[in-house]
């Protein structure tokens, strides 16, 4: 049974309490060592192994976590960014747990893969706190985990694309983020889910890997094999790969948000400037400042308290006008 820190997905308008980091950034290229990890100081050695760097909304959380994650709240990060490589994920955590670490905090790239790393650290009586992503291993084999309900973004995602298209024969092609990745696999669970029933048909879907470049290559494939005319909506997983797109489709002659309509998920700034500039239709929010949240399970994980087992942000989702009287005031 999924316990709700806070109700997900709030239509756009709803005031939206985002998980924030409020201290000042650490150095964003600190990295930490093993200092004081297990002796008894009152530093905490937390071992972060991030995904990578492959999207604005990754930029977003990495900030987020590494002001949390500061001296001044008393901690020692090291930091590691696996450049979408699993295998190097995985092996970043072993060399946390090597170096005696006292929390590891992880933003997993895919679901599976997970567990033997995963027990080991346990061996090794070093709790594990889950950010952003999930995986599927049993949820004994980690402490916490705290992010945004993919799943509901899909959903509100299709029942916008359900609402906007569905008495209409649509064609429909999708940007799908990281193979085997939980947002790429629950945000099309949610959406699939939404349109069914509907006159949207999807003709085709491949992984542009929740990059920009990704996005932009997929869609230029689909514009070859399917002409203009032959697209008339695009879902896409991440507003990076959206914006990929939209470079796409400009190159073809045809016009982002009108010839080829765009529903996006994230909310990362440069999404929600091309929904108010009506390059992209809808996008629906995915909070990437997680550091305040994770860094307090940290601690009171290390103290010994019980904590959540799951804790959601909030989401939002924006039309155009929500779009242009939310970004003024926006934190990403
Ligand atoms: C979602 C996060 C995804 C974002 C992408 O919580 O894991 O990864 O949607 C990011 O932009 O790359």
């Amino acid at each position: 049974m999924k316990k709700r820190f806070l109700s997900t997905i709030a239509i756009a308008g709803a005031a939206a309490v985002a998980l924030s980091a409020c201290s000042s950034d650490a150095d964003p290229g600190a990295s930490g060592s093993a200092g004081a990890a297990g002796g008894g100081g009152d530093v905490i050695t937390v071992g972060f192994a991030q995904t990578g760097s492959e999207s604005g909304w990754r930029s977003a959380n990495t900030d987020s976590m590494k002001a949390a994650f500061s001296a001044e709240n008393g901690f020692d990060l090291i930091f590691n960014a696996a450049d979408n490589d699993t295998a190097a994920q995985i092996q970043a955590v072993r060399g946390f747990i090597n170096q005696g670490v006292d929390a590891i905090v992880i933003a997993p790239i895919v679901e599976d893969g997970w567990d033997d790393v995963l027990g080991e650290a346990k061996d090794a009586g070093i709790p594990v706190i889950l950010e952003d992503r999930t995986v599927s291993a049993a949820d004994d084999l980690y402490a916490a985990w705290v992010g945004d309900d993919f799943k509901a973004e899909g959903t509100t995602a299709g029942e916008w694309a359900a609402t906007t298209f569905g008495d209409t024969a649509t064609k429909m092609v999708v940007l799908e983020g990281t193979t085997g990745s939980a947002p790429a696999n629950d945000r099309a669970a949610g959406f699939d889910e939404a349109i069914a029933g509907t006159k949207i048909e999807k003709i085709d879907s491949l992984t542009g890997d929740f990059t920009r470049d990704g996005g932009k290559s997929v869609m230029e494939g689909f514009l070859q094999k399917y002409g203009v005319d032959g697209i008339d909506l695009v879902f896409a997983h991440n507003d990076d790969m959206a914006l990929g797109a939209i470079e796409a489709i400009e190159a073809a002659g045809a016009t982002p948000g009108k010839d080829i309509q765009i529903v996006s998920i994230d909310g990362v700034h440069d999404g929600m400037q091309a929904l108010v500039d009506g390059k992209i239709n809808y996008i629906v929010e995915c909070n990437p400042l997680l550091g305040e949240q994770a860094a307090s399970l940290v601690k009171s994980v290390i103290a010994g308290d019980t904590v959540e087992k799951q804790t959601f942000a909030v989401d939002e989702a924006f039309d155009q006008a929500a779009a242009e009287a939310a970004l003024p005031d926006r934190k990403y």
